[in-house]
């Protein structure tokens, strides 16, 4: 013992090494800070990982190749179903839940990280074939953790910093980081759980606790309330955005927080305006017609023929894929369905290609399943809130569909393909 503490002791005099248990001194280190932290991301991350699949279901990316960003996924999309249109608000409050949570969670994540760095530096590296095959494990979960956080972080922070290979990345990052999770669960639950109820067997050095702490500076439960103060600030700059008005000047943290872009009824927010979109007003002026197609042809309309037909209403939010969304706004236009109608489909229309007026980018086309086309609140909507639509929510003539991820409802459509999908 005196020995050790000598060797350690003239260690630190020369140089403090990561490696030495003594280098890392803080007094709130310890498995009972490790654990609590722990079950505060057992209970949050499979709900991550939950909502985050179900966002990926909610694109439908079995019906079509344009609504698949992971076309690769074989046995991964097992679970997949057909995304329901019941209730509207559904994408609305999992993706809300996704993006606020997973923000909420990363001051937490971040202290559980801090909490057990010592272990990353720990010698000998490897003990044994078990202990390797461990630290493997770790390295799949707090990299994968890590990159989860960050890929979704800047998503939403950056809107297209990497336009398309998000989905990709975020997927399979997903995939990875709950297998790495899950194990690294039922490895460690039971302990942490002793450890909570129990504490730990005196004899036993928890390789997390410092050997020497320094004097403290805040108790362990100081510390774990500035985790939470921090996740609580986290959660009321950003909840707001999935609100409108006074809610949504609280979210001054996230993009599409703070006020409204605009007054007036087409002043909610806007995901992607027509100039960056390259839409140009010469394309939405008079000459513009919507082309669509079915078994009986192809029919082009202009607005004012649009306009003539049997219009309808229907509340409904966006709710985008960033994890913002806007409270139901009204919606006008021509039901989905009577569009089949006219071209073929007279009862239980089949889904829908889309297609934008848009030359580019990921959303410029996007395929509706059958249920989502017979809904009778799925329009070619062509005003909004009462006033006609802006050219930044879609002028002259956009998709709405209830429950749907905002990337599904289209703007500046030019044509719709019943059928063929
Ligand atoms: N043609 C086209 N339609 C589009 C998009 C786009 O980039 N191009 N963005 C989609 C996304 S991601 C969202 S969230 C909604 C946003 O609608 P808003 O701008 O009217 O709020 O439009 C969708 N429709
Ligand atoms: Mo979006």
């Amino acid at each position: 013992m005196g020995d050790r503490r000598q060797r350690t002791g003239a260690l630190r005099t020369s140089l403090p090494l990561p490696t030495d248990p003594a280098f890392w001194r803080s007094p709130v280190r310890g498995v009972r800070f490790t654990a609590v932290l722990g079950l505060v991301l057992l209970a949050g991350i499979p709900l991550l990982f939950v909502t985050g699949l179900l966002s990926y279901a909610a694109y439908n990316p079995d019906l079509t190749a344009a609504n698949d960003k992971t076309p690769a996924k074989g046995l991964l999309g097992f679970y997949l179903f057909d995304w329901p249109t019941d209730p509207h608000w559904l994408y609305r409050l999992t993706q809300g839940v996704h993006v606020t949570l997973g923000i909420v969670l990363v001051p937490v994540l971040l202290a559980k990280l801090w909490s057990v760095v010592p272990k990353l530096f720990a010698l000998p590296p490897v003990r044994s074939a078990g202990h390797a095959l461990e630290r493997l494990s770790l390295l799949l979960l707090v990299g994968g953790a890590l990159f989860q956080f960050v890929t979704g972080l800047l998503n939403i922070q950056l809107e297209y910093l990497f336009p398309g290979s998000f989905y990709p990345l975020h997927f399979y990052g997903a995939w990875v980081f709950f297998a790495a999770f899950l194990t690294h669960t039922c490895l460690r639950l039971p302990r942490a759980l002793r450890v909570l109820r129990h504490g730990l067997p005196t004899a036993e050095r928890d390789g997390l606790a410092s050997p020497e702490p320094a004097a403290p500076t805040v108790s362990r439960r100081g510390a774990l309330a500035v985790v939470g103060a921090g996740s609580l600030l986290l959660l009321v700059t950003s909840a707001g955005r999935s609100f409108d008005g006074g809610l949504r000047r609280t979210a001054v943290l996230t993009p599409r927080g703070g006020a409204e872009p605009a007054p007036g009824p087409n002043g909610f927010q806007i995901n992607k305006t027509a100039a960056k979109a390259g839409i140009l007003p010469a394309w939405t002026g008079r000459r513009w017609r919507l082309t669509v197609v079915g078994p009986a042809g192809e029919v082009r309309l202009s607005r004012a023929e649009l306009l003539a037909m049997t219009q309808h209403s229907a509340a409904l939010p966006i709710a985008c894929v960033e994890g913002w969304s806007t409270s139901d706004q009204w919606w006008r236009g021509v039901r989905l369905r009577d569009l089949a109608a006219l071209v073929g489909h007279p009862v239980d229309p089949p889904g829908v290609l889309v297609e934008s007026l848009q030359r580019g980018g990921p959303f410029r086309t996007v395929g509706l399943r059958d249920n989502q086309v017979r809904d009778p609140r799925s329009l070619l909507a062509l005003d909004v809130n009462g006033e006609r639509l802006s050219p930044d929510h879609g002028y002259p003539a956009r998709v709405v569909v209830p429950a749907a991820p905002g990337v599904m409802n289209t703007k500046w459509v030019s044509r719709l393909t019943f059928g063929e999908l």
